[in-house]
């Protein structure tokens, strides 16, 4: 790696010195004018990986859920996945590093622990719709730049469309927008083909006035004429993420803008701010019945049982991971009724897509809608051979293209979901009956400093600060069906309370009297919840 050019490259992007950003959930996150810093070192990090791996790598100025205000970026392994965890303590001490001194110190003490060889490192570039993202994809360049990287510029792509491409990259395979789209579409066609209902289907989108609502524009037309019509809301007039997108629909269980009055069979959709994030709903009454990333998980694992019914050989193993946030009755269903064995991981979908790997088919989705269904390579390979003979392995292959196997992602989501409720001559009603939420609540709670909360057992106990596990185990305990927990964000400068009970009003109260006990013990700011 030439490193000649870094410490001047590096003074343009000076870090505020009361700056200290964390590699959280899902990368770094912060208000986008703290980010030029953090964005050029993380181009200069992911061009060492690049050579490292002897692969392409990626990166995305995105803060996804975040309000517009914020920005951030999203580091990508040339496999497509998310970056390894090991490099996470590299990518934090080169983003606290105080000054371009301290900056080549930290890059040579990575070349030197991690033996990174000279030769051409590429990292592949994107953002989403922020208005700050021109200067940060500008830092980001210059980053790759310094440390003699070249950094392919995609533009304006949803965060999994950039995880796909690099895995095609890696694959060999071609790696453009336009492949992604065809290739989707292509699988989708192949799973409907004598399958389709004999209506055209309707399905709003709320897309957040992030970057997917161009991206699906571009799509309507082909999934028209596929009988799937797409009626878009939220395509970018409003305020990214303000009052619209899946994270408020999940969260707030609230009707996004520009989708009241829809009337209640309306069959509905949101995404995320960078489109890696699904929810399905249906308007009910003032507010919305919801299908979350639970009840994408579990109509997945009945779609596939149902293809599975029809391939011969030696069973296939089914994997569902989740996270503790996954409420509680489907988990229950899917160990219960379908019979999948259950992981149980923290939060974030790095952690997930582990332990999915280890199964033949792991399908993981958070509650929040992210995740998608990996295929093992030994599959895919058995389902290579059988496809001349056996239609059900045609169709589980064709699945895996449809499914993005690098990352989760709503578009491939939205087509995952479409094709599974028509082979399953599904109407949504019965997809929501499949098993009844138990209600839930969640909370955010603003402290002086989150890091203080610290937890265990795949963040279902705290361990930190003193006493608040124990006041949460008395008000869990007075509350019948009771379950809560709280971590704190990776991604937002909050702790999140999760509650759950067997009535709307338990899992409100619970919800709250635990919030008021992270407000007590873990110095709360603001008003008291
Ligand atoms: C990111 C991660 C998700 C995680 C979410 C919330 O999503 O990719 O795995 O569930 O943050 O994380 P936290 O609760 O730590 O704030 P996104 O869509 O915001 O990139």
């Amino acid at each position: 790696m030439d490193l000649s050019q870094l410490q001047a490259a590096s003074k343009q992007y000076p870090k505020s010195p009361d700056f200290t950003p964390s590699y959280g959930t899902a990368g770094f996150r912060a208000a986008a004018a703290l980010l030029p810093s953090t964005v050029f070192r993380c181009g200069a990090l992911m061009a060492a990986r690049s050579l490292k791996t002897d692969g392409v790598t990626g990166l995305v100025v995105t803060a996804s859920h975040n309000p517009e205000a914020d920005n951030g970026v999203k580091l990508v392994d040339p496999t497509g996945y998310m970056l390894c965890q090991e490099w996470e303590v590299y990518a934090d001490r080169l983003a606290n590093a105080v000054d371009p001194d301290d900056v080549l110190a930290e890059l040579q003490k990575l070349q030197d622990s991690e033996c990174i060889p000279s030769g051409h490192a590429e990292v592949m570039i994107a953002h989403d719709t922020r208005q700050s993202a021109a200067e940060l994809v500008g830092a980001a360049r210059c980053g790759v730049e310094a440390v003699g990287g070249a950094a392919v510029l995609c533009g304006l792509l949803t965060t999994p469309q950039l995880h796909w491409m690099v895995r095609q990259r890696h694959l060999g395979l071609p790696c453009s927008e336009e492949s992604y789209f065809s290739s989707f579409l292509r699988a989708y066609e192949g799973l409907l083909r004598g399958h389709a209902a004999s209506e055209a289907q309707v399905l709003i989108i709320d897309c957040a006035n992030g970057v997917g609502g161009g991206k699906l524009q571009q799509l309507q037309p082909q999934l028209a004429q596929l009988g799937l019509e797409l009626d878009l809301r939220n395509c970018g007039r409003g305020v990214l993420n303000e009052g619209c997108g899946a994270d408020f629909v999940q969260k707030d269980r609230q009707l996004p803008l520009e989708c009241d009055g829809v009337g209640s069979a309306a069959r509905c959709a949101s995404i995320d701010g960078d489109a890696d994030r699904l929810v399905y709903f249906l308007p009910h009454g003032a507010g919305l019945r919801l299908f979350d990333g639970d009840k994408i998980a579990a109509l997945a694992a009945l779609f596939i049982q149902s293809l599975l019914e029809g391939l011969q050989g030696p069973s296939v193993q089914i994997g569902v991971i989740q996270t503790a946030y996954a409420n509680g009755s489907s988990t229950q269903y899917l160990r219960d009724t379908l019979g999948c064995q259950v992981v149980i991981t923290p939060t974030g979908v790095k952690h997930l897509h582990e332990e999915a790997v280890k199964f033949d088919i792991g399908i993981y989705f958070e509650a929040n809608g992210h995740g998608t269904v990996l295929f093992s390579p030994d599959l895919l390979q058995r389902l290579r051979k059988l496809q001349a003979n056996e239609p059900a392995a045609r169709d589980l292959l064709a699945l895996a293209d449809l499914v993005n196997q690098a990352v989760g992602d709503a578009i491939s989501g939205i087509l995952l979901v479409e094709v599974a409720l028509q082979r399953l001559n599904m109407t949504m009603a019965a997809w929501g009956s499949l098993y009844a939420d138990l209600p839930s609540r969640q909370l955010k709670v603003t402290v002086e400093d989150r890091s203080i909360v610290t937890t265990t057992d795949a963040e279902t106990r705290a361990m930190t600060p003193d006493g608040l596990q124990e006041s949460l185990d008395q008000a869990v305990q007075r509350t019948p069906s009771g379950r809560a927990f709280v971590r704190p964000s990776g991604t937002e400068d909050v702790v999140r309370v999760y509650a759950e009970a067997s009535t709307q009003e338990g899992a409100d109260l619970l919800a709250k009297t635990v919030a008021r006990v992270v407000y007590r013990t873990a110095s709360g700011v603001g008003p008291a919840p």
